[in-house]
């Protein structure tokens, strides 16, 4: 009698709220046990016994993908597994609109930390495992910001211009090792948090992002997405999609009916 080959493991970052959350939900159902991870314990803890009580598998890590410490750590406990086969870089967000002359340092070095130097270090702290897997696939959940600039989004654009040449490079550097490399970019997604975080808690401020929008995209439709593109055969890469509802034509051509 062969052996049942073993679960895949794949991590996901960011994964108490919103498109994190979902895609842990939604891997977990095609079959991968999920490593969830974010900074809120009783929010990680919760999906995984939600996971857990639908009949998949779930583990829950607390973590800040900006503490490179804990990451190397969180890394060094993931060898209990025997692969790990995907990673999923979806912590991140956006802090603030201000224009260029007024934006606030403190948002854009925030931003830089989480979307760019998060990435980085649970990418390079996960590579070897990835590697060893023998079919490892590295995931970036970047942005339509991260391909195109808008008034007030310069912090966040250009943090997720980062993201997006991490993706792009590491891709170029690691080609010939058994890592893809799949970048994500979604355009606008109304979550629970990613506007209000962004305002800082102002709901009203929050709503008018998606204000007379129809159908703006859901966590779910990301993570469909995500799902999808790591589901594919091992040999096909999905470098890059980029995702925004059809009401939005572009980053600053949105249909609203007021
Ligand atoms: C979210 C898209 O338009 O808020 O990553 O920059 S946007």
């Amino acid at each position: 009698m062969t052996a049942a080959p073993a679960t895949p493991i794949a991590v996901v970052t960011g994964a108490s709220s919103g498109i994190g959350a979902a895609t842990a939900r939604q891997l977990a159902a095609a079959g991968y046990h999920v490593v969830i991870t974010a900074r809120r314990k009783d929010r990680i803890e919760a999906l995984a016994a939600e996971i857990t009580a639908a009949g998949h598998r779930a583990t829950a890590h607390v973590l800040d993908v900006t503490d490179r410490a804990a990451v190397d750590a969180f890394a060094a406990g993931l060898s209990d597994f025997p692969a790990v086969h995907v990673l999923v870089n979806n912590a991140g967000g956006a802090l603030g609109a201000d224009p260029v002359a007024t934006g606030d340092p403190a948002d854009w070095r925030r931003m830089y930390e989480t979307n760019v130097l998060g990435t980085l270090n649970v990418t390079q702290a996960l590579l070897p495992a990835l590697t060893a897997s023998g079919d490892g696939t590295v995931l970036v959940l970047s942005s339509t910001a991260g391909h195109g600039t808008y008034e007030g989004g310069a912090g966040y654009v250009a943090a997720k211009h980062g993201a997006h040449v991490l993706a792009e490079t590491l891709r170029l550097e690691i080609v010939g090792t058994p890592v893809r490399v799949i970048e994500i970019a979604p355009g606008m997604v109304r979550t629970e948090e990613f506007a209000t975080t962004r305002f800082n808690g102002d709901t009203e401020k929050a709503a008018k992002v998606y204000a007379g929008v129809a159908e703006p995209l859901t966590a779910e439709d990301i993570a469909d997405s995500i799902t999808w593109a790591v589901t594919r055969p091992s040999h096909v890469n999905i470098d890059l999609m980029l995702i925004r509802p059809r009401a939005q034509a572009s980053n600053s051509k949105v249909h609203r009916e007021l």
